[in-house]
């Protein structure tokens, strides 16, 4: 009996010993992503909707003297324009609730500027609210746009009054309809506006309080910044990471910084790519949408460049997607997943230059979950960090090189390679929430390595795929490896 004590007793040491050596998750490198931001990332693409007076006068930047009878659309079904978001795999939509016009699509109580002196549904009508609610029956998430210049408002131009005015505004669209997943303050004003000093601070605090989880964009911040440009391009080299006391709304001095972002940036604010799938951001009878090799590029340069897409797709005047867009849309769709869906690194044998050990292996870049992730140990002889797929069939040819980081412990990749078969085949600096490398050629390879060059400390990456891009024509100048 005493020897089975015995047995037991050297049995549970052993077991316990064994956990205590169970390799714990490496520490984070600050600044990190909140749960929202993280949340915000993941989606990739976002639908914008301008939609509003513009409209129905066949421009991008209304006078705010437009008579509200001029709005009408007949047709409107917003059931149709996130059917049309839904489908093409948007899960986050942002309507321009008001801009820079000052015409309301609610009928806010601070101005007689709104669809209440409409004839669209008799003045009754609430545009934000059957967006909201057409997007909540879809499990689809609304986010609102409220122009901070307002060309309309009496106020504009009063410090206190016009700060007054438009946070009673902004509490309106924040408490009347559900959760607002993303707000977006918009620093563009005209040339010879009046001079106006918004109170962001407050603006942003009282978001914040009435929406806990919301994502406040604006050029500077604080959770997702403007990339600087309205091409939908992310610069090549693009980091999460920015020093916010650098930045200041409506300074278009910034965009560079805002493109690229900052190696050692103490704030998380990563950025959002909007560009419109027209050449304006409302509709317009005579413009068409891009074609499909545009957007596929956008999404390279935007997704493929550690961002959010931001696309907007501007209903017509009888309040709906045109048929054209919608199916630019589905095309655009149908290519993401012909892209995509198929990850020829899947089923590969990966090793590397080191692994921590217990789940941090290096087979976890090819498990299909960008949760886990490799994490090799500390670099201390400076021969680098390097992850290797064997893969089982070499002849399935690629010329797409995915690779994601590992994000929620922090952005860390500064400089990498791709080698096939020992092949240089793609370069480039940052990679983040995800990179997407277009290759010159199609390659068959039995051997992938991603080599980090350079890190701010310890590099985890959650996932290296390689796909085929049929439509992908090389059309590389200067004799480029990848975008
Ligand atoms: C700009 C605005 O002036 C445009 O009209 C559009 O709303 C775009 C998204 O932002 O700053």
């Amino acid at each position: 009996m005493r020897s089975l004590w015995f047995l037991i007793a050297i049995l549970l040491h052993q077991s316990l010993s064994a956990q205590s050596k169970l390799p714990t998750p490496p520490l984070p490198l600050l600044p990190i992503p909140a749960a929202a931001q993280l949340k915000w990332h993941r989606r990739e693409l976002v639908m914008f909707f301008h939609f509003g007076m513009n409209t129905f006068t066949n421009s991008e930047w209304g006078t705010g003297e437009e008579s509200p009878s001029l709005f009408n659309p007949t047709a409107l079904n917003a059931k149709q324009w996130i059917d049309a978001a839904a489908c093409a795999g948007f899960s986050l939509v942002i309507l321009t609730a008001k801009h820079h016009d000052g015409f309301c699509l609610w009928p806010s109580q601070y101005t007689a500027h709104s669809v209440q002196r409409s004839p669209w549904r008799g003045g009754k009508g609430d545009v934000v609210r059957e967006f909201v609610d057409a997007a909540r029956a879809r499990g689809i998430d609304a986010g609102l746009y409220l122009s901070p210049w307002d060309r309309h408002e009496k106020s504009y131009g009063l410090e206190i009054e016009y700060n007054e005015f438009y946070m009673a505004q902004l509490q309106e669209l924040l408490t009347r309809y559900g959760s607002i997943s993303e707000i977006w303050f918009d620093g563009a004003k005209g040339k010879n506006a009046k001079n106006m000093t918004y109170y962001f601070e407050d603006w942003f605090a009282m978001a914040k309080q009435l929406q806990s989880s919301i994502n406040i964009f604006s050029d500077a911040g604080p959770d997702v910044r403007w990339v600087g440009d309205e091409k939908g391009f992310a610069g090549t080299t693009c980091w999460s990471t920015i020093n916010r006391t650098m930045l200041k709304i409506g300074d278009a001095s910034i965009v560079k910084y805002l493109n690229v972002g900052d190696a050692r940036g103490t704030d998380w604010v990563p950025p959002e790519c909007d560009v419109s799938i027209r050449p304006g951001w409302f509709w317009h009878k005579n413009e068409t949408a891009k074609p499909l090799s545009q957007l596929l590029d956008i999404y390279y340069k935007s997704v493929g460049r550690n961002c959010v897409l931001l696309l907007n797709v501007p209903p017509n005047s009888t309040g709906l997607v045109s048929d054209a867009d919608i199916e630019r849309l589905r095309e655009f769709r149908s290519a993401i997943n012909t892209i995509f869906s198929t990850d020829l690194a899947q089923g590969s044998k990966a090793k590397a230059s080191s692994q921590r050990g217990g789940s941090f292996a290096a087979m976890n870049v090819v498990d299909g979950d960008d949760q886990t992730y490799w994490a090799p140990k500390e670099d201390k002889d400076g021969n680098g960090y390097w992850i290797e797929l064997e893969r089982w069939d070499p002849s399935a040819s690629f010329n797409v090189v995915r690779i994601q980081e590992a994000i929620a412990m922090g952005q860390r990749i500064k400089r990498h390679e791709v080698y096939a078969d020992g092949k240089l085949v793609a370069s480039g600096t940052t990679v983040g929430y995800k990179r997407l490398h277009r290759l010159k050629t199609p390659v068959e390879a039995r051997k992938v390595k991603v080599w980090i060059k350079e890190s701010r400390g310890v590099p985890l990456i959650s996932a290296v795929g390689l796909h085929f891009d049929p439509f992908h024509r090389v059309s590389m100048k200067n004799n480029e490896t990848s975008v």
